[in-house]
């Protein structure tokens, strides 16, 4: 079974515990941009990410130029934010080093 979309107050709560995730602007979705060193190591950290996606069938929206990764999470199939979005925010943090 898929998650339900968090209300309003568990997605401020939940972005609390997580460095530099913001909502997104007129959506029920959160953002981040990530930077790396230069585009192969900005490739190799989707890679693992999306290795990853796959794994949970659960996909990010992302746009790449050269170094910078930005990264938008929602769950379609809930109209919102999951569970599912918060644990591939924390991969992504992780593989990010950060
Ligand atoms: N990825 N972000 C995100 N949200 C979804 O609802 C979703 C997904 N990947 C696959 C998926 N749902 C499948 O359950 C089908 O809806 C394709």
């Amino acid at each position: 079974m898929r998650p339900r979309k968090l209300d309003e107050a568990a997605r401020h709560a939940a972005l609390a515990s997580l460095e530099g995730w913001q909502e997104t602007l007129g959506r029920e979705a959160i953002t981040k941009t990530f930077r790396f060193k230069d585009f192969n190591a900005a490739f190799a950290w989707m890679t693992r990410v999306a290795l990853m996606a796959e794994r949970c069938d659960h996909h990010p929206e992302w746009f790449n130029v050269y170094n910078r990764v930005e990264v938008t999470l929602s769950t379609h199939d809930a109209g919102g934010v999951t569970a599912l979005d918060l644990d591939l925010a924390r991969f992504m943090d992780l593989a990010a080093g950060s």
